[in-house]
């Protein structure tokens, strides 16, 4: 069994996601992040950085408990684990990777930045615009990429989509301004939101 533990921010949905759509059985904690509930010893047992998401999986490699925080290395854990949405070969894995670092370690946590100016006390608006055209540009080359290729990675769905879906979802509907005009990022958006798995995990 696994413990999922987090709530539906960037990171948190890039790990649900993927548990539900490597179809993997888990407990849902929800971990209320306005409550402080991220810092409490119980949870700062299971990630030290106070961060969500964690999961803990009791049947972890060698039938051994695993305690794993990062969306993404909890989204490549659980491909492995089911086999799921990982490309084969070298190359496409390659692929899959770039695509998938620049969804996580680029996008969310330029979301991420947007959301902490604008939900601040004072919010700077030249420093807010910096932000939103830098995250804009992004999803830009993001639907010049989606002209050439079906997914994210390529012809084929991999974790890279689901990374990129759990920031593009977010974005879409607290900034839509950074995603107006991207037919293409709409189109893949329509298609991997109208997934049952992907619709199960944004449900909180
Ligand atoms: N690189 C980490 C980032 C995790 C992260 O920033 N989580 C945020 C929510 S999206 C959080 O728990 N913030 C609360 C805090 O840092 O106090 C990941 O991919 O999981």
């Amino acid at each position: 069994m696994i413990d999922y533990y987090g709530g539906p921010t960037s990171n948190g949905l890039r790990a649900r996601i993927a548990l539900e759509e490597c179809g993997l059985s888990y407990r849902l904690n929800v971990i209320d992040l306005a409550k402080g509930e991220n810092k409490t010893p119980k949870f700062l047992a299971l990630n030290p950085m106070g961060q969500i998401p964690v999961i803990v999986d009791t049947e972890g490699p060698g039938g051994k408990p695993l305690t794993l925080s990062q969306s993404s290395a909890i989204l490549l854990y659980a491909a492995e684990k089911s086999g799921k949405f990982l490309p084969r070969g070298p190359a496409a894995r390659a692929a899959m990777l770039q695509a998938l670092m620049s969804a996580s370690t680029d996008v969310t946590p330029t979301i991420g930045t947007v959301f902490g100016i604008i939900r601040g006390k004072d919010p700077h608006g030249p420093t807010a615009d910096m932000f939103k055209g830098r995250l804009k540009g992004m999803f830009k080359v993001w639907d010049d990429l989606l002209a050439k290729g079906k997914y994210a990675a390529g012809e084929e769905l991999t974790v890279a989509d689901f990374s990129l879906y759990a920031g593009y979802v977010r974005a879409k509907a607290a900034i839509p301004e950074v995603c107006d005009g991207l037919a293409n990022l709409e189109r893949w958006g329509k298609e991997i939101g109208a997934r049952p798995a992907t619709q199960r995990a944004l449900k909180f």
